[in-house]
């Protein structure tokens, strides 16, 4: 229902009253000038505070009715977000989460296929776990890779290979490792590269 009406309405009250008090000040001819008069303006202030109360009444009710739907509404949202959160903590009431990233990581490193003496990448930023290094040496010189601390502790070393390929396994912790090939003279020659663990 269009709220308007009621304020047209009581607009229409308070201008007719104020209509009447200044017809009453002026008091020409007397106020009530007749029976008949008062009678017809009792009817009219009547009728007006009568449809006036009807829309407010008609109004509140339309408001009552409204809140309900929204009340409703906010319930059904309510449900629907306490459901999302069922479903969310479901993972975690089960089996137990995932631990956090594998930290199996995999470095692909290889060598020049003409037999230079360098590492292709000469770095790696990686993450603290087990490392595989999956070396291939497409090339007729032999190559292996190792991997030494900043000690030069040798965590480990691969088999020396031509025209194949080789993984070399290392477990990392946080620091810098120095990754080289042990062929004698490969590595002073440039063949080594480092490794960042973060
Ligand atoms: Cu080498």
């Amino acid at each position: 229902m269009d709220g308007s009406i009621f304020y047209y309405l009581g607009g229409a009250l308070v201008l007719a009253a104020l209509v009447l008090s200044w017809i009453g000040i002026r008091g020409k001819g007397g106020f009530p000038a007749s029976n008949r008069s008062m009678a017809a303006v009792l009817a009219l202030f009547g009728l007006l505070v009568i449809a006036t109360s009807a829309y407010a009444v008609a109004n509140a009710q339309e408001e009552q009715e409204h809140r309900e739907e929204e009340l409703a509404e906010e319930q059904a949202d309510a449900a629907q977000a306490e459901e999302g959160a069922e479903e969310t903590e479901k993972p975690a009431g089960g089996e137990k989460p995932p631990p956090p990233p594998a930290e199996e990581n995999t470095f692909e490193l290889t060598s020049p296929e003409d037999g230079s003496l360098v590492f292709e990448p000469d770095s790696l930023q990686t993450t603290p776990g087990n490392l595989t290094i999956a070396y291939t040496n497409p090339s007729a010189v032999p190559h292996n890779v190792a991997v030494e601390d900043v000690e030069q502790q040798l965590l480990g070393g691969s088999e020396t290979i031509t025209e194949s390929d080789v993984e070399l396994q290392v477990e990392l912790v946080p620091g810098e490792f120095v990754f080289f090939c042990t062929v004698p003279g490969h590595r002073e020659a440039g063949m080594e590269g480092t490794i960042t663990v973060e």
